[in-house]
């Protein structure tokens, strides 16, 4: 059995910043479950560039609201607490928080805790 507090998790390496947003990984790779679990802050009234070109991700918001619209399609789909999206296809992808949104997030396969999102294949918006 593994319990772990997210206050033992802030301001540690698995606590990163990405400007837009600021994850505290709960459970990464080295805990051997196959997945990784985040409780992740997206900044209010900004946007995030995001493609996962290796990773499969559930995202399910427990606070906040916003939006999330896909690239291939231009579809856009309201966020707000109680709803989960799942990045099922590698989708790229605009997030939008209205407000401060909380996500909690599963990664397949799991991140290893302090990645910051280029080495995932996710970039940030150009904002010049
Ligand atoms: C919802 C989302 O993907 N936000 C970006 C941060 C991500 N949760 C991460 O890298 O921990």
């Amino acid at each position: 059995m593994k319990v772990v507090a997210l206050k033992d998790v802030i301001g540690t390496s698995q606590d990163v910043d990405g400007g837009t947003w600021n994850s505290r990984r709960l459970i990464v790779k080295k805990d051997g479950m196959g997945y990784s679990v985040h409780d992740t802050i997206i900044r209010a009234g900004t946007e995030t560039h995001i493609w996962y070109k290796h990773h499969l991700e559930s995202v399910y918001c427990i606070e906040g609201e916003g939006e999330v619209v896909t690239l291939k399609d231009q579809k856009t789909w309201p966020i707000e607490q109680g709803v989960l999206y799942a990045l099922d296809e590698h989708d790229e992808h605009l997030l939008r928080a209205k407000t401060d949104m909380r996500m909690i997030c599963v990664f397949n396969p799991p991140i290893s805790g302090d990645e910051i999102h280029d080495e995932d294949g996710v970039y940030p918006v150009d904002e010049s």
